[in-house]
């Protein structure tokens, strides 16, 4: 039986998209089923879709979506189930967080819940065996007009599950993608990698970490075959154990010679750990500061990091020789315009070597939507509106969408001045797309 994910680009195009598809690739492929990707471009139109699924001749279509991708992904989906009559299934966060929303959509028949690696293959064994689910009953799939289904606990051993299907992916000039954990246990209101660990209370531990040996004979296998230039670990906390990353880099140290980057939060690093990833090959750090005012972080997005220890954390950090970009968020709802303000004066204090800047949006899901919600600070059209961090979509009491582009516009002035200093030129509108220009990912709402 064949799958066919469709991935879904919009605004600009994601130089890797997949990860969740090719992790259940290489599940489904060790089970016996073909699998294939097909990028849906931003000039693709639907007539294009559907002659390309028509080549694929797959018999269910798969999506991953989060909630960007999702207004685009919706409109698709519906054109492309009145000229063909094949399964749409689709996971990730979006699906997962609104499954409700996306089944009143015409044209996806599942939703998957959470990981999809066993779902998927359960629920491709039963359409092959003729048998397609008519109520919720395999775990974590949500059929169309069924209830809500059981979860299955969190995959276990999480060594057993093979590597990504890289070749479905498309990492270029060696830059490679790898995943060692799964889940973020920090209770950041505004963040929806962490709701896993609330979906998955009272059956099981949603945060995994891969060991050492299975995380450094993939990376091995990729030295053996293909050209590796650069390491981007996805992780979204990747320092969360000390124990693990100090006997990571010492063995990892000893293998390669291969520069990588990592996420983390201030609050987990040492100066020991910063040496011992730099001496590794650690290059660069995103940190989620989020707010400059220790008000915003503590009581609107329940961190508790002070403004010293940020400025002390990335002094060091800076001074083991690794390069450090910082992640911001403004207008979150609660917060004022001084506190915003506060955010830049301290941007300027921590003097990071890049930043993004991202408008928050309530992602379905996350502690601040309901927040929003039950405020009334939701616009009406909520469901129907693309997902973005340029502009806010909410009515705030205390910050205009005047006041939140204006202060956006700050930051792109900032970024401006810093990015005509190491360049020396002028950005053209490619770059100005959420700051993402250095940076590949935020570690607060990306
Ligand atoms: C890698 C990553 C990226 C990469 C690739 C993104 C992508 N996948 O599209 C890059 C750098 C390009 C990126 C960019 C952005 N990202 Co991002 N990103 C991540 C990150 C850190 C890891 C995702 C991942 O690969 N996880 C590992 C895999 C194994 O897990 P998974 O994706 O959940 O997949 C499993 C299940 O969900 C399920 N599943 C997934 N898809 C499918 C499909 C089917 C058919 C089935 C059955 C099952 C299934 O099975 C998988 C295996 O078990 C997550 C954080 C997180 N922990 O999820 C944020 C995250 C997904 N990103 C986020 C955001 C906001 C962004 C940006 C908007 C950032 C920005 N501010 O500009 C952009 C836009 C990206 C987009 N395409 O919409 C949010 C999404 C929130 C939401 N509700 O949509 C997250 C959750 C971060 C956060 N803390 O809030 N991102
Ligand atoms: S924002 Fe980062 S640290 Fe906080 S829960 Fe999400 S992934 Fe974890």
């Amino acid at each position: 039986m064949k799958i066919l994910f469709l991935e879904i680009q919009h605004e600009r195009e994601w130089a890797v998209a997949s990860i969740g598809p090719a992790f259940i690739a290489s599940y489904l492929r060790q089970n016996k089923h073909e699998v294939a990707f097909e990028s849906v471009e931003l000039d693709t139109t639907v007539a294009d879709t559907i002659e390309a699924i028509k080549a694929h001749a797959p018999d269910l279509l798969g999506l991953s979506l989060t909630s960007r991708q999702w207004q685009r992904a919706k409109r698709f989906v519906a054109e492309i189930r009145q000229h063909l009559d094949i399964p749409v299934i689709t996971g990730g966060l979006h699906p997962t967080f609104a499954p409700e929303n996306v089944l009143e959509s015409p044209g996806f028949d599942y939703v998957c819940l959470g990981e999809g690696e066993e779902a998927l293959l359960d629920l491709m064994n039963a359409l092959e065996a003729g048998t397609p689910p008519v109520e919720s009953t395999i775990e974590n799939i949500w059929v169309r007009g069924g209830s809500r289904p059981k979860l299955r606990p969190p995959f276990e051993p999480i060594d057993s599950l093979p590597f990504m299907a890289r070749d479905l992916l498309k990492e270029q000039h060696g830059v490679t993608h790898m995943v060692t954990q799964r889940g973020c246990p920090f209770p950041c209101t505004y963040c929806a990698a962490r709701k896993f660990h609330d979906l998955y209370g009272g059956i099981g531990s949603y945060g995994r970490r891969r060991s050492h040996d299975n995380v450094l004979e993939e990376i091995r296998t990729l030295v053996d075959e293909q050209f590796v230039s650069y390491i981007t670990f996805l992780d979204d906390t990747f320092t969360l154990s000390p124990s693990w990353i100090s006997k990571f880099c010492e063995r990892y140290k000893d293998e390669f010679q291969i520069p990588f980057s990592v996420h983390a939060r201030a609050e987990t690093v040492t100066p020991k750990m910063l040496e011992n990833l730099a001496d590794a090959g650690c290059m660069h750090i995103t940190y989620g500061v989020e707010s400059g005012s220790e008000r915003v972080r503590k009581e609107i997005m329940k961190r508790v990091v002070t403004n010293d220890h940020l400025l002390k954390t990335f002094k060091m950090t800076q001074e083991a020789g690794i390069m450090v970009t910082a992640n911001y968020i403004l207008g979150t709802p609660g917060e004022t315009r001084a506190e915003v303000l506060e955010t830049i004066a301290l941007h300027h204090r921590l003097q990071p070597d890049d930043f993004g800047y991202f408008v928050f949006y309530p992602y379905p899901g996350t502690s601040l939507f309901e927040v929003c919600r039950e405020k009334g600070y939701l616009p009406d059209d909520y469901w129907q509106r693309p997902a973005n961090h340029r502009e806010t979509v909410l009515n705030l009491p205390d910050l205009t969408k005047e006041d939140v582009a204006e202060l956006y516009d700050q930051f792109t002035a900032i970024r401006e001045t810093a990015y005509l200093k190491q360049h020396g030129q002028q950005l053209d509108d490619s770059g100005r797309d959420n700051a993402v220009v250095l940076n590949t990912q935020s570690a607060a709402q990306g």
